[in-house]
């Protein structure tokens, strides 16, 4: 692979691990470019401290608070590409329109700086203009009261605190819709949706402490060196220790492979490394429920043959439908699950065969499963994988999904669901005396078909970037510019922001680095990580500007000019944040003593019923899943189409780009490309560095995206590579997981087409 190519800019073989020094040099650059040099040591090290704010890099924990935080390449591009000294001015605003800053590409916007003060799109000029943040409640609030409650779209993303999130679904409510779109449901839909189901509710069971305990880790379509990078001092722990760590990814990717680890002084100082994977299956993309089928058929063909491979006591006592579970798998043919995995029936047999021998065993996974047409199929063949050998509510085992957002979680938590459950309305009701609406509401593909519609007119966006997030950006784009309303809360500016609506508003924000100043003084918010610890966070910085407002205070500013008389005391509330948190206590189970736990350092654990083997679903019981055959595409994907699997680059945050880098999969200075197999490739008489256009190939659709590059790759065959959001035009709005709504961002049938055989200049 490293040298028969022919040579493209840009495009270099990355040979060494993930992580090590250049992790330390990319973490000093970020730094260096973004952020006032003297200010950022300090910062760096009160992220993630008791003291200190919550990293809105990931959702990974920290041991007892303590950060490990100091080594995070990514983490450190977070907060430096919040903390930067760089400034979008009313005066930058002036001089550019609107049209013309559309032409800039998202990595340009964000890279002008923090939004420093509110603004008013101003439709004579084509300008952002500074409004006062009393004149723009004023008229939101006048927009509002005159609109159909459920023709407004409430989005959160989750960076937002528990704070901001509850007082954004009170506001909701109370104005009488539920039509929270979410970023949830671009993400981790599958597993709100999926584990209740299985096992009674939708969040991981483990700790840090199970990984202590851990003898076997199943890590599924998740890319930690790049999204997790705290993750990978676990994995690297693990790996020292000799436990297997079995990887399914279609893409070889390097931190999964090799890491050195920044804090190793030994690693560091000789240039070594760990390897991490065990073994690397380059399962074939929306393969992982053949994969995850083809194991538990060789589990039952074990346990037919010497028996104690299932944990019957445990099945009998916690779990039911086992049987149908079982039929099922006996009537999936071996020919089915190699050719939908790609993966050979000898390779599934030694991972059931590792699997068997171990004791406890924890599967973690991420987009790599959930963003498919069967998304919720594949997590509940997660946890019917788990239940079958009684790997959950046992030290040591566990199901492990890597949230995205580093507050998404903590979203859902406290309310933010276009489905609540009929407890959660009566206790709202009985607390705050209005009737909060019970009819279901949209979710993000939902809020977007009423926006392409018509039937949505306005969009108010706590922090996101919701139309370039979203599939389609072609039908997408033109929905949003077609409301009454929009508003966005932020930090900098994005292409949905400039997405104009009939009346624009954008709000600066605080972020997490920054000091929160309320009446009663400095305020904390709170946040809730992957393994459910809820945990405070304050920033010290001084803010980006002094007109930037928390979003506790810009949302209970919305709301107190929209509902005349409110039951809700919302200036109380935003003057001391302990308030909000006594309200979600009463409202909502497992905050009992919110206030006195977040000042204890860690925090607390919210209530996991399943790591004490209770289940609260229907039957009281784990319930294994059924779900027919194989396929992931739709019916009517002609024969096996390549599948397309839109990625995070190594200098992103999801919309976000830092930088046009992709150190470890060797991508430098764009990101233009299509990862390819080279037997895919030679079968289409591609060669490396060909111009190609991908056209989505799902019956009736025009979906495209032209003139991309074809770059040699180590990924599974019938398989591709594209960076999201630039890919996100060849995604159908309509292509999902049709039980929890997900996007199949990572299995889009695609077609390519030879363009041009004259290498690209760069
Ligand atoms: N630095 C940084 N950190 C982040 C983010 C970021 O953008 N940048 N985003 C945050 C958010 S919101 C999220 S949701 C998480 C995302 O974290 P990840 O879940 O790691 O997300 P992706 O980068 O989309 O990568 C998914 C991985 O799945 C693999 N994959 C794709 N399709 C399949 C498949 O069909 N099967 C299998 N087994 N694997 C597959 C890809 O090759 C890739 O390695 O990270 C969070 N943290
Ligand atoms: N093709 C494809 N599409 C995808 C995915 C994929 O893997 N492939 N992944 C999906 C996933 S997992 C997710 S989570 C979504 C992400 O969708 P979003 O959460 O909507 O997008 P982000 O890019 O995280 O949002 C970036 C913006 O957030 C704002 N921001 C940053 N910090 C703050 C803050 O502290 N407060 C406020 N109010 N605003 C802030 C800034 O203005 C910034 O421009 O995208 C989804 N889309
Ligand atoms: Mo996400």
């Amino acid at each position: 692979m490293k040298n028969t190519r022919r040579s493209v800019p840009g495009i270099r073989y990355y040979g060494g691990p993930a992580g090590g020094w250049g992790a330390l040099k990319a973490t000093a650059i970020a730094v260096r470019t973004q952020m006032d040099t003297f200010e950022a040591p300090a910062t760096l090290l009160r992220t993630n401290q008791p003291d200190g704010f919550d990293c809105p890099g990931c959702a990974w924990p920290d041991k007892e608070h303590k950060s490990t935080f100091q080594f995070c390449e990514n983490g450190a591009k977070a907060v430096t590409w919040e903390a930067t000294t760089k400034r979008v001015t009313p005066a930058f605003l002036a001089n550019n329109t609107v049209t013309s800053l559309l032409e800039k590409s998202d990595f340009e916007l964000e890279g002008y700086g923090r939004l420093t003060t509110p603004l008013a799109y101003h439709r004579e000029s084509d300008t952002l203009r500074p409004v006062t943040w009393e004149a723009a409640f004023a008229r939101i609030g006048e927009v509002l009261r005159d609109l159909a409650p459920d023709s407004v779209e409430f989005y959160t993303s989750g960076r937002a605190s528990n704070e901001a999130a509850y007082l954004f679904q009170l506001f909701a409510r109370e104005f009488g819709t539920n039509n929270f779109p979410d970023c949830s449901n671009m993400c981790h839909e599958a597993t709100s949706v999926g584990l209740p189901r299985s096992i009674g509710i939708g969040k991981g069971t483990v700790s840090l402490d199970d990984f202590e305990k851990t003898e076997l880790v199943i890590s599924i379509g998740h890319n930690p060196g790049t999204n997790h990078p705290r993750m990978m001092g676990t994995l690297h722990e693990l790996s020292r220790r000799g436990v297997p760590i079995i990887v399914f990814n279609p893409l070889k990717e390097r931190a999964l492979e090799r890491f050195a680890d920044p804090q190793n002084v030994v690693e560091m100082a000789t240039y070594r490394s760990t390897d991490i994977a065990s073994t690397y299956f380059q399962v074939r993309a929306g393969g992982d429920a053949a994969a995850l089928k083809g194991i538990a058929k060789h589990l039952l063909a074990l346990e037919a043959e010497c028996g104690g491979v299932l944990d019957r006591d445990f099945m009998t006592e916690h779990t039911q439908g086992f049987d149908a579970f079982a039929a099922d798998i006996a009537a999936t043919s071996w020919q089915d699950i190699e050719r939908e995995s790609g993966l050979t029936r000898e390779q599934l047999l030694s991972v059931a065969e590792a699997y068997a021998k171990s004791n406890a065993t924890i599967i973690t996974y991420g987009m790599g499963i959930t963003q498919h047409n069967k998304g919720t199929r594949n997590v509940r063949l997660i946890a019917d994988l788990l239940l079958m050998r009684g790997n959950i509510g046992k030290p040591g085992a566990g199901i492990c999904p890597l949230r995205g957002h580093s507050n998404v979680q903590g979203n859902r938590t406290v309310g933010i669901t276009e489905k609540p459950g009929a407890p959660f309305l009566k206790r709202l009701e009985e607390v705050f005396g209005f009737t909060p609406p019970a009819k279901h509401g949209h979710d993000a593909v939902q809020a977007t078909q009423a926006m392409i519609a018509g039937t949505a007119k306005a969009l108010i966006c706590l922090g996101g970037n919701f139309a370039v997030a979203m599939p389609d950006h072609r039908r997408g784009f033109p929905a949003m510019r077609a409301l009454d309303l929009g508003v966005h809360v932020g930090t900098k500016l994005n292409r949905t922001h400039l997405l104009v609506s009939k009346e624009t508003f954008i709000f600066p924000c605080l972020g997490r680095t920054e000091l929160d100043e309320q009446r009663t003084g400095r305020q904390s918010v709170t946040v809730e990580d992957s393994m459910s610890m809820v945990h405070a966070s304050s920033g010290k910085l001084k803010p980006a500007s002094k007109e930037l407002r928390s979003e506790p205070a810009i949302v209970a500013g919305m709301a107190l000019a929209t509902i005349p008389d409110s039951k809700v005391d919302w200036q109380t509330l935003v003057d001391d944040y302990d308030l909000i948190r006594e309200l979600i206590e009463q409202t909502i189970p497992g905050f009992e003593d919110y206030n006195a736990r977040i000042r204890v350092p860690g925090g607390f654990r919210m209530p996991l019923p399943p790591t004490e083997r209770v289940w609260p679903t229907a039957s009281g019981k784990a319930m294994f899943s059924v779900f027919e055959g194989v396929d992931e595409n739709a019916p009517g994907v002609g024969e096996n189409p390549l599948r397309l699997v839109t990625l995070r680059s190594h200098d992103q945050y999801n919309t976000t780009i830092y930088a046009l880098d992709d150190r470890y999969r060797g991508v430098f200075g764009r990101r233009d490309v299509l990862f390819m197999n080279k037997g895919d490739m030679a079968q289409l008489g591609l060669e490396h560095g060909d111009r190609v256009d991908l056209h989505t190939a799902l019956p009736g659709s025009d979906l495209r995206l032209d003139d991309i590059t074809v770059v040699e790759y180590d990924i599974s065959a019938g398989t591709v590579g594209a960076y999201y959001p630039e890919a996100n035009v060849l995604v159908p709005l309509d292509y999902t997981d049709k039980e929890s709504g997900t996007p199949s961002y990572k299995s889009v049938p695609v077609g390519i087409t030879l363009r041009s055989k004259e290498i690209r200049p760069l």
